[in-house]
């Protein structure tokens, strides 16, 4: 066994800590994720920084809170990237001991610096933030451009027919079919406001676009194609230390698995997606063993965000999920306030390296960074690791306590925070409800405060009833924003001792 493993993680979008069997759905086939949970550590205290893509990702990357960055909030399909030259990424970091980095699969961090011309070399990519391989879509899969972007380019784009992406009210391509006028070319009704621009494979997205027919995605093949590029790129660096981020698009709208998954499940297109999800997953481990590297390799899994059943399209999620909860035991789901929002089933395999276990230490994504970069055997100074923690020891399942506090954000980068089994929200103005989604945002006028050992749905706001804690936390909050934070202090010194 090499000493410092090999990196995978696996990120899924909006998968929900109640949709994998091994946290407790009875209805949906998951053996593969429910396999790796049992040989491997599933993590139950585990959280996303964001309820929402962009921020979690953003932290995932850089390690860094996302409310720092006040870019880090959904971007648009031609934003910006958001990372700075400056930032310090995993990949970027990873470097140091020659590792080889690739992304596949779901950006949605930014690219280029500005107004993206699509038809030609792009100028800020993942390339420019330490990968060295990167096959991505560009935002997600219900926004434009719906093209694949290899490296630098937008693959099998024909000079001929250039593509053209726009956001905004107007359409300026008014003579491309839109989900909105022309209803009659959608195989997939959307059931908002947002989702009904340009139609690409039937599907009304978010944005305008034309141009760059053979360039378009097909939905029903995207797993097999971003597999297909993680499989290579796993048999390419075999012989020397990877990363790579594979980004999968389940179960984001819009739900289009391969035929093969096609009414898989009870749970209509939700389900489906989710099965596949599982089946790409196992495909990936099965690569590991059959090229030998499974023993050298540590592969976690985990979600960008909670679950939300309807997001824009009439799939039937609602209708169909009968007794399953997507968030399990968890209040509220994507775009929440609530544990639902950001807390997020994680696994964690490495044959060999890895126990079979369950851990309660509480980890936030945004400690990734320095964690690889410890397993790695790699020394950062604190400055560098912003937020993140060296919890690789929880990773290993020999810590099982991980951080005492972490900040999360709802939608808006709300933030909140958790402190031991404390649980403290900041009077928010809002909706309490998303939209017309039916999720609860977690708004509320009044001081929130909850107590996870002994109301793990966040039911009975204790505010009144203790105003000791909810002052410590509150306080807590404000340090950490105000950049001292107490915990990356004492891991710091406990890491000079270590390399001192
Ligand atoms: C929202 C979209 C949603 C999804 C989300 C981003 C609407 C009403 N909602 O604005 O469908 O695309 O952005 O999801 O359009 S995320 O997982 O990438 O954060
Ligand atoms: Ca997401």
């Amino acid at each position: 066994m090499r000493k410092s493993p090999n990196f995978i993680v696996i990120y899924a979008d909006d998968l929900g800590f109640g949709d994998l069997g091994c946290y407790g759905a009875s209805n949906l086939p998951t053996p593969n994720l429910d396999r790796m949970a049992k040989e491997g550590i599933q993590f139950n205290q585990t959280y996303a920084t964001a309820a929402t893509c962009t921020p979690s990702r953003y932290s995932l990357l850089t390690g860094s809170y996302p409310w720092r960055n006040p870019k880090a909030k959904i971007l648009k399909g031609d934003a910006p990237m958001i990372i700075d030259d400056g930032e310090w990424t995993l990949p970027k970091i990873l470097k140091r001991a020659n590792y080889k980095s690739a992304v596949v699969g779901k950006w949605h961090i930014g690219l280029g610096d500005g107004d993206i011309n699509w038809n030609e070399k792009i100028s800020k990519t993942p390339l420019d933030v330490g990968f060295d391989q990167s096959f991505i879509m560009a935002a997600t899969n219900d926004r434009v451009p719906c093209v694949y972007i290899d490296g630098r380019e937008v693959e099998n784009l024909d000079p001929q027919d250039p593509l053209e992406v726009h956001y905004g009210n107007k359409n300026p391509f008014p003579e491309e079919p839109t989900g909105r006028q022309n209803p009659e070319h959608l195989k997939l009704m959307h059931n908002d406001h947002q989702h009904f621009d340009s139609i690409v494979n039937g599907v009304g997205r978010i944005g305008f676009c034309k141009g760059g027919q053979s360039a378009q995605w097909n939905d029903e093949t995207m797993t097999d194609t971003f597999l297909e590029k993680s499989k290579q790129f796993i048999s390419d660096n075999q012989y020397n230390p990877f990363f790579l981020y594979f980004a999968l698009h389940q179960p984001h709208v819009p739900r289009i698995p391969s035929p093969r998954f096609r009414a898989y499940t009870q749970q209509g297109p939700r389900g489906d997606v989710i099965a596949e999800l599982d089946w790409c997953v196992g495909q990936l481990i099965d690569t590991l063993k059959d090229l030998n590297l499974a023993e050298d390799t540590l592969v976690l899994f985990s979600s960008d965000n909670g679950p939300i059943l309807e997001d824009g399209y009439a799939d039937q999620a609602k209708e169909l999920v009968g007794d399953h909860k997507p968030a399990g035991p968890l209040r509220g789901g994507k775009y929440s306030l609530f544990d639902g929002g950001t807390r997020v089933p994680t696994l964690v395999w490495g044959p060999g390296r890895i126990p079979s276990m369950e851990s309660n230490a509480l980890i936030s994504q945004v400690d990734l960074l320095a964690s690889f970069a410890s397993l790695a055997g790699i020394k950062m100074t604190p400055n560098e690791t912003a937020d993140s923690l060296d919890l690789s020891e929880a990773l290993l399942g020999n810590d099982l306590k991980g951080r005492d506090c972490l900040v999360t954000e709802g939608f808006g980068a709300k933030t909140l925070i958790r402190k031991n089994h404390w649980v403290y929200i900041p009077p928010y103005e809002g909706e309490p409800l998303f939209g017309d989604k039916g999720t609860e945002t977690g708004n509320l006028s009044d001081p929130q405060l909850y107590d996870l050992n002994s109301d793990l749905g966040q039911r009975q706001n204790l505010a009144d009833a203790n105003p000791e804690k909810l002052k410590e936390l509150a306080s807590l909050l404000e340090d950490i924003k105000a950049n001292s934070n107490p915990e990356l202090e004492r891991s710091a010194s406990k890491s000079e001792a270590i390399f001192s």
